[in-house]
């Protein structure tokens, strides 16, 4: 009997394969993986960086992706379900991090596809690996320590689950941030309002870190806004003219970067297209980001973040 439980080693063939009932399929080609589920649910997820960059619901497109992205390995994808360890942000000098690019190495390596696991006939699991050994020389002697990456991706019929787990096998501690950079689809930006950020503490990245009580629980944007909420609840609702769109529940994760860098910020950002893109997107990203998490030898850490969506 198999554990359905367990990712099971992939036999996909070049082609996809599709489950004898075909309820589910999994189509792997050199550089991606599409899931597939009869709801009409599907995602997509490029091997480099791991990178969801397609989360559609009936042909819906909930995830926002630049037309000008680089999907070929060579920059970070912009959109989608970036990645985002060991380091949030620019690397901090005088830390272990501080030769690493602005959000870390995971959204610009190759990851492994490890494997896969129907949870039922309505969901699928994919799981990829990225490990220190993985790694390319460079980066490694950049951040030398060992560690393991684990990530699952979970479609089923109206959520999208993404979960990592981060692993220790070594004997030194090190200390991470790590954050699911989700963008958003929405119709609107002149519509949106986020809740349940309401009371927190924010630290303002347009105010130079400014600490900030949020006093709002129903946040329009309105101009640049780059926002660290502090020790987050659990849900995040997206609403577009009151309308629910998107709920966003964390796991294991402490803080939500709200970002939009609107009209005056996608001037700076080249692969950035169309500029009037800001308009139809909000990144709400749940991430540990505010603090360093420290892992000791042999530990391991999991987090994640559940994205439904109100159709
Ligand atoms: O998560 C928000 C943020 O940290 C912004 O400050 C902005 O830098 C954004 O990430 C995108 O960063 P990237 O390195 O992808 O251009």
């Amino acid at each position: 009997m198999v554990d359905k439980k367990k990712p099971q080693p992939l036999t996909v063939p070049s082609a996809s394969a599709t489950e004898p009932d075909g309820h589910i399929s999994i189509a792997q080609t050199s550089d991606r993986v599409t899931l597939s589920l009869r709801s009409g649910a599907t995602a997509t997820i490029l091997l480099y960086g791991a990178t969801i960059i397609s989360w559609k619901i009936n042909s819906k497109e909930l995830l926002w992706l630049s037309t000008a992205s680089s999907l070929d390995g060579s920059k970070p994808v912009r959109g989608g379900i970036p990645l985002v360890f060991p380091v949030f942000g620019p690397p901090p000098a005088g830390t272990p991090v501080e030769k690493l690019a602005q959000h870390g190495f995971a959204r610009s390596s190759r990851w492994e596809l490890m494997g896969r696991s129907e949870e039922s006939d309505e969901s699928v699991r994919v799981d990829f690996g990225l490990s220190s050994e993985g790694l390319d020389d460079e980066t490694k002697a950049k951040w030398p320590y060992t560690f393991g990456l684990l990530y699952s991706v979970t479609l089923t019929k109206e959520t999208l689950e993404t979960k990592m787990v981060v692993q220790n096998p070594g004997e030194e501690t090190f200390d991470f941030n790590i954050l699911f950079h989700t963008y958003l689809r929405i119709p609107d930006i002149t519509k949106l309002t986020v809740s349940g950020l309401s009371g927190l503490t924010y630290r303002d990245k347009t105010q130079n870190h400014a600490e900030i009580t949020e006093s709002s629980d129903a946040i329009a944007i309105t101009s640049q806004t780059d926002r660290v909420y502090v020790s987050a609840p659990g849900s995040v609702i997206v609403s577009s003219d009151g309308a629910p769109l998107f709920t966003v529940t964390k796991e294991g994760l402490n803080d939500v970067v709200l970002w939009n860098p609107y009209e005056d910020g996608v001037e700076k950002i080249e692969d950035w297209e169309p500029k009037e893109g800001y308009k139809e997107m909000v990144c709400v990203e749940a991430g540990s980001v505010a603090g360093w998490q420290s892992l000791e030898g042999g530990a391991a850490w999991e987090g994640g973040v559940v994205h439904k969506a109100h159709l």
